[in-house]
């Protein structure tokens, strides 16, 4: 079964995608892994109302440890499953709270692991940035540059139904130009199709 990472700065809507994209396969339950970094694991069942309400937060770091599901994706004529794993939102500097800060060391070392990593930016808050510098963080940048062109890496932006968010995605795709980006807004339920059309087509 192959994994598939998903990454990227608090905030972003990476769990509010993960969530959407569970139900625009079709289900209305969801099962959540959470597995911590001191190895502990356990296993929760919920409607997708229920996830969203009690796993998206609008305070950073609201998930705290890997979380995964596994999810059946259609192809051709038959489907394959495979493992989305949320993590801990990406940030630069030290946290001042230890249990983000071994969550964050978890993620680092899920990168090296996963088989595909989904970059989440938010194309909202990027296109309402001041400068392009807000495109990627520093760390985000090496992470792109590193996993660009190993055909294992795809950048999802996010929040494509706010106001900003074109200007935004019009930013990221100056800043990389050769690689595809995937617009989409886990509110509105947009975009997915096309995730799911991308992923199904990976080997
Ligand atoms: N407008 C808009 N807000 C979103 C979207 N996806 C997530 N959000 C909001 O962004 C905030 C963070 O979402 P969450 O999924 O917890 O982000 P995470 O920290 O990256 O996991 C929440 O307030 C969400 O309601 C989207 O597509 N559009
Ligand atoms: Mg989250």
């Amino acid at each position: 079964m192959k994994t598939y990472l998903i990454v990227g700065q608090t905030n972003v809507g990476k769990t509010a995608f993960a969530l959407t994209f569970a139900e625009t396969l079709g289900l209305d339950k969801v099962e959540v892994t959470f597995a911590y970094p001191d190895g502990f694991s356990t296993k929760q069942s919920y409607s997708l109302a229920q996830a969203r309400q009690e796993l998206i937060g609008a305070a950073p770091h609201k998930t705290r440890c890997l979380q995964s599901m596994s999810l059946q994706i259609p192809q051709g004529k038959g489907r394959r499953v495979i493992k989305l794993i949320d993590s801990t939102g990406l940030m630069e500097g030290i946290h001042r709270e230890a249990e983000i800060r071994r969550s964050l060391v978890q993620t680092l070392q899920e990168m090296q692991k996963t088989d595909y990593l989904l970059h989440v930016v938010d194309a909202e808050a990027i296109g309402k940035a001041p400068d392009d510098r807000a495109v990627f963080t520093e760390l985000e940048r090496q992470i792109a540059a590193f996993s660009q062109n190993r055909g294992t890496y795809l950048l999802i932006a996010n929040k494509m139904d706010a106001e900003s968010a074109r200007a935004g995605l019009l930013r990221i795709k100056l800043h990389l130009p050769n690689h595809k980006v995937l617009p989409v807004s886990a509110q509105s339920k947009a975009g997915f199709r096309e995730v799911r059309n991308v992923i199904a087509r990976l080997p």
